[in-house]
């Protein structure tokens, strides 16, 4: 055996780690630790963050250009199909760097013995892996002792069959004219070949029918969370928009000026986020205050107004003209009614968000007194937040991308220490004040309308400049002269614009720009800068054959 040791190290390692995979797929559903999340999780924390900058980037760049559907839950399934990926790989290495040890070891395994080198192995590995857990894990709800021990279990057990599986493979193949005459010739019933077919036989079966019926419960508990979802939207009555009437109609094709909650992108820096329990959470203010506050969410709700906003959220990471960047009503408590209560202390400069799943950034202080819309939001399009968007509270500043507005806030510290957040830490905007884009969503050469003996093809899109408003949009065709588009007005001063352009039909082929100028008379940049650190800037245009 000796050339192969690795090798079929290799490959039993990778049969066993395929059920233990499925087991503990199936254990998430009981609240225990899904590990091969919590490894890529925090690989994606200590890794140096320019890999993760240029990781986020390629993956954007390659949903956008092969067409492979939303950016956001696109890259979180190629994220879980690398995590799996990466434990699977973890598994083969370990299986094959057991035999290799074993094989130069080479004293055949008997009695009890065929497990000892496996159990070795097996804790080797999950001692790492128990208290990256512990660190980065948001979704278990077992206690970090049950999520111990079943880690420390799990791992056990598989090691103990990895070496076993040497010991029945070295026994199956050493007859005992062959190599080493150490080696008592068992008369072994089954061949190497024979045992593979079963190992492989018995790992795909686990494999199978744990995974599915972990998918099963899992299924069974987001249809459970989607009626909870439907019933407190039936408890809700529709609010009209604010914009009603408003004079300019979006050229057919144009993005949803409120996007449906459903379709709400969503960028977090887990592999699933996570779902906090209301009745085990509270909102603590502590540090330079006069008095520390721990508050649940009932008492925000009902001791600070109520505020409804109509916010355009834009990821730092959408380039130009992606598609992680939505509109919805938020409404909450506004932040400064809320320090009020706590009482902030002389010397204080700033806050400092803590979430539920590590993530964490500074809010200047002299910003939140000047600035009332800053506020701690619990609803979105007038119900709780969705898990995945931050229940149960989470933070809205103007003008800033989604990166300096934590989700699952669990604690404010005021302080006078500034203190990178996670994203800047990592190389990213310090400020992250949203970039001035304007967008070509389409060209309606189906709702082509004929006025005054021309035909007229609406073009529309949107434009957005964080909260400086839009006061301009102009659009050209094949590089020709720019000409005004129409500006609708606008859901509110925070939200995108949607413009539109009637332009006057010509068949063939032709390439449509778009530019335009916020409210403070800004001309957006027309550089085309990539999104890494301050957010993407260029012409967006969109060529089509008509
Ligand atoms: N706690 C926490 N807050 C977070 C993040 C995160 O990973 N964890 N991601 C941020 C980023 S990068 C963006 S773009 C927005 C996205 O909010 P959404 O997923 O609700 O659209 O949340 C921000 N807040
Ligand atoms: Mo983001």
């Amino acid at each position: 055996m000796k050339p192969y040791a690795a090798l079929v190290g290799a490959v039993f390692g990778g049969l066993l780690t395929l059920p233990l995979m499925a087991l503990l797929y199936l254990a998430d559903q009981a609240g225990l630790p899904l590990v091969m999340y919590d490894l890529f999780d925090w690989l994606a924390r200590v890794l140096p963050g320019n890999i993760i900058i240029n990781s986020i980037e390629t993956m954007v760049e390659i949903i956008n250009d092969l067409n492979l559907g939303a950016t956001d839950s696109t890259a979180k399934t190629l994220e879980h199909l690398a995590a799996l990926a990466l434990f699977l790989a973890i598994g083969i290495v370990t299986g094959a760097i057991l035999f290799a040890i074993l094989e130069r070891r080479g004293a055949p395994l008997t009695g009890a013995a065929r497990f000892v080198p496996g159990l070795i192995a097996g804790l080797i590995v999950a001692v790492p892996v128990i208290f990256i857990s512990r660190d980065v894990n948001v979704t278990a709800s077992a206690s970090g002792t049950t999520s111990a021990a079943w880690i420390a279990l799990a791992f056990l057990a598989w090691g103990a069959l990895l070496s076993w599986a040497y010991a029945r493979w070295t026994a199956a193949g050493a007859p005992a004219s062959l190599e080493s005459s150490a080696i008592p010739a068992r008369a072994e019933p089954v061949s190497r070949r024979q045992f593979l077919i079963q190992v492989g036989g018995a790992t795909a079966t686990i494999t199978v029918v744990g995974a599915g019926l972990a998918r099963l419960l899992e299924i069974r508990d987001e249809r459970a969370y989607e009626d909870l979802i439907a019933e407190r939207r039936e408890a809700v009555l529709p609010a009209g928009l604010p914009n009603e009437g408003a004079s300019v109609e979006p050229a057919p094709g144009t993005r949803p000026e409120y996007t449906p909650l459903e379709d709400h992108y969503q960028i977090d820096i887990n592999a699933r986020p996570p779902e906090i329990n209301e009745d085990d959470w509270r909102l603590a203010i502590t540090g330079m205050v006069e008095r520390p506050l721990t508050l649940t969410l009932d008492e925000i709700k009902a001791n600070y107004e109520p505020v409804d906003q109509y916010v355009t959220l834009a990821c730092i990471s959408n380039p130009v003209g992606g598609d992680l960047t939505s509109t919805t009503r938020w409404t909450g408590a506004r932040l400064r009614d809320v320090l009020a209560d706590a009482g902030v202390q002389d010397g204080a400069t700033y806050l400092r968000i803590t979430s539920q799943d590590g993530f964490h950034e500074m809010v200047d202080l002299a910003l939140v007194e000047a600035e009332p819309r800053i506020m701690l939001a619990y609803h979105w399009d007038g119900i709780p937040l969705l898990y995945k968007h931050g229940f149960p509270l989470r933070i809205y500043i103007p003008d800033r991308y989604g990166m300096k507005q934590p989700k699952w806030i669990t604690q404010i510290e005021v302080t006078d220490r500034y203190i990178d957040g996670y994203w800047v830490e990592r190389g990213w905007d310090e400020v992250a004040q949203m970039r001035t884009t304007s967008v070509v969503d389409v060209v309606a050469s189906d709702s082509a309308f004929e006025r005054d003996g021309q035909t007229w093809v609406p073009v529309g899109g949107i434009a957005h400049a964080g909260a400086r408003g839009i006061s301009k949009v102009e659009v050209r065709v094949d590089g020709g002269e720019w000409a005004e588009a129409a500006l609708r007005e606008p859901l509110s001063s925070t939200t995108w614009v949607i413009w539109r352009y009637d332009w006057p039909f010509e068949a063939g082929r032709h390439t449509f720009e778009v530019r335009c100028v916020d409210g403070d008379g800004e001309n957006q940049s027309t550089a085309d800068t990539g999104t890494f650190p301050s957010g993407a800037t260029g012409i967006h245009s969109l060529t089509r054959t008509l």
